[in-house]
């Protein structure tokens, strides 16, 4: 049941598409359409308020300085970044036509027309980082720009303003704060649609929490404390929060530390870390010349200046180590790759089962349409994917419901004991009769539905108690 044994999912949506395919007409071109969703990559999108460190997370992912990231306001449009070659850009309007968009000489993308015609630009580059997952950059929430929200909120919310073809189709997200995330961004992702499982939480700019590089607590660990309490606050919007230095990342990741940079950051020790900024403020004479201090701040931020010294004096390759280590980024990527992206995974697979089930609507062919779906919403291979469908509409609809937590048990669970919130070490014949128990308690409950997403919810948990049941039986 889990997404990650084996992969049936993904058998039985393919051979399901071979199906539909198979009954001829114009469903061989729908079978192939469909299917290029499931052979690509899941897409993950970075949202989060106005300079939440978005677009430096996102170059320092793909290790490339793409995105334009900047003091002021930067990002204006959606753009997708997914692998592919040759290296390139197309921009996607509002009526869902594509045309080819020029690349800047630095890899950026020159736009043709205002931001506000256009839903969203895809770039294309070959990436290592980017085979298993599609990420997609955002305006930030809130922003300054109301264009720029808005650019955001068509793209990626259902109904809003949305042509089919203009949306961006995000399976997953990864959600940028800097403390308590505001009403109006916790709003905004209820509003998106995921679900905890599908929404990792990043405290960003953890380098300067707190007080930053010259308070009395580490920015870095005060920030892992508080990732900590945060993700027992958000357990009903995130599935965990890691604390990220983005910036220490970005500029690791990129190749941008030279080893000139490295020998100006080593000449700068001595001072403690508040004489040191007292003296760059007054402009006493440094080792170093201003312009450098500037540099090595956008590069290395006030926390690399004032604790990256001492191991810069080792070189440029010591110093990109000790930003990568310090910037907490192993974990997310480990978090994106891994568990976000089984369920992304899964979300992708839902979208298919909608995609097919949309086509059966007014096609001739509908009946043999709508048994190719039959199939596979009955289809026991298919339980994740259920779940995780029924999770999302009852989080919509009923986020109280006491059914949240169990589907949630269910889908996170790496055992059949897991998934009942039973010890690892049951026996078999315990796992059974649990499953037989709760089978009963959920077939009664059907009496007294309050929505029809619990209704559904409760058949998806019906047949995954039996299922579990059969299984031990
Ligand atoms: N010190 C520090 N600065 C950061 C970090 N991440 C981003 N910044 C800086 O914050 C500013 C905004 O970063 P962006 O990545 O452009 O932020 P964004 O969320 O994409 O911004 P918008 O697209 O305008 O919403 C830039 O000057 C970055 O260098 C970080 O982890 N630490
Ligand atoms: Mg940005």
């Amino acid at each position: 049941m889990h997404p990650t044994v084996g992969d049936p999912v993904h058998a039985r949506l393919e051979a399901a598409l071979h199906a539909l395919a198979n009954l001829g007409g114009d469903l061989p071109s729908h079978a192939s359409r469909i299917g290029q969703i499931l052979f690509s990559p899941p897409r993950i999108v970075v949202v989060g308020r106005l300079k939440a460190g978005k677009s430096t997370l996102v170059n320092a992912l793909i290790g490339a300085p793409l995105a334009e990231t900047a003091a002021l306001e930067a990002t204006n449009v959606v753009t997708v970044y997914s692998d592919g070659s040759p290296s390139r850009a197309e921009l996607v309007r509002l009526d869902g036509t594509v045309t080819p968009q020029p690349l800047t000489f630095t890899g950026g993308v020159d736009l043709v027309c205002p931001p506000t015609e256009i839903a969203y630009v895809q770039r294309h580059l070959p990436s290592q980082a980017l085979r298993d997952i599609t990420l997609i950059d955002t305006p930030g929430l809130a922003t300054l720009t109301v264009d720029n929200a808005a650019t955001t909120r068509r793209a990626l919310i259902d109904g809003f303003e949305q042509t089919r073809s203009a949306s961006v189709d995000a399976d997953a997200a990864v959600f940028l704060f800097d403390s308590a995330p505001r009403a109006d961004e916790v709003e905004f992702l209820h509003q998106l649609g995921f679900t905890p499982l599908t929404t990792l939480g990043v405290l960003s700019r953890a380098d300067g929490f707190g007080e930053g590089a010259l308070g009395a607590r580490d920015p870095l660990a005060h920030s892992a404390d508080h990732a900590g309490v945060l993700a027992s606050q958000l357990t009903g919007l995130v599935g965990s929060v890691v604390p990220v230095a983005g910036l220490l990342a970005e500029s690791s990741h990129t190749g941008r530390i030279t080893e000139a940079d490295a020998r100006a950051l080593a000449a700068l020790a001595g001072p403690g870390p508040v004489e040191l900024f007292d003296i760059i403020d007054v402009g006493d004479p440094m080792p170093v010349d201003p312009a450098t201090v500037g540099r090595l701040v956008d590069l290395v931020g006030e926390y690399g200046l004032v604790h990256g010294r001492a191991v810069a004096a080792r070189g440029a390759h010591a110093l990109n180590e000790w930003l990568v280590a310090r910037s907490g980024i192993a974990v997310l990527r480990d978090l994106l790759h891994s568990s976000l992206r089984e369920y992304a995974v899964l979300q992708r697979a839902a979208r298919i089962l909608r995609e097919i089930d949309a086509l059966a609507y007014g096609h001739p062919a509908r009946e043999a349409i709508r048994s190719i779906a039959y199939g596979l919403e009955n289809d026991p291979g298919l339980m994740p994917v259920l779940l995780l469908r029924s999770l999302r509409s009852l989080l919509r609809s009923d986020p109280v419901s006491p059914l949240v937590p169990e589907l949630v048990d269910l889908l996170r669970g790496r055992s059949f004991a897991e998934r009942l919130r039973l010890p690892a070490s049951v026996p078999p014949a315990v796992v059974r009769d649990t499953a037989a128990a709760r089978l009963t308690v959920v077939q009664q409950r059907t009496a007294g539905v309050s929505s029809a997403a619990e209704d559904a919810a409760l058949t998806v948990l019906a047949r995954a108690y039996t299922t579990i049941w059969r299984t031990h039986a």
